[in-house]
């Protein structure tokens, strides 16, 4: 738990950046919601069991879990740069 709230802080002023190279693992999962806030906000919304506002390791997996399912539109287990814009497009404009 530490190391990953070590992380969160070490990675909150990182901008914006290219789709990580993969989403299967448990700190990958935390960055990727880190680093988007629109991810952040629709992660929190849907997967904070506990509701006290952060996203905890395995409530980020459950989240990517969850987006990649929503992003990956042809189902080949990989989520391309194209996809991630369009899913984030599709939460942004739905939730
Ligand atoms: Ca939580
Ligand atoms: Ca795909």
């Amino acid at each position: 738990m530490v190391r990953f709230a070590a992380l969160l802080i070490a990675s909150a002023p990182v901008a914006a950046q290219p789709v990580p190279a993969s989403l299967k693992a448990v700190p990958a999962a935390q960055a990727l919601f880190e680093r988007d806030w629109v991810l952040m906000n629709w992660a929190l919304k849907f997967h904070d069991r506990d509701r006290d506002i952060l996203l905890e390791p395995d409530e980020a997996q459950a989240a990517a879990s969850e987006f990649r399912r929503i992003a990956d539109a042809d189902g080949d287990g990989r989520v391309t740069p194209q996809e991630y814009r369009a899913a984030r497009e599709f939460i942004l404009a739905r939730y």
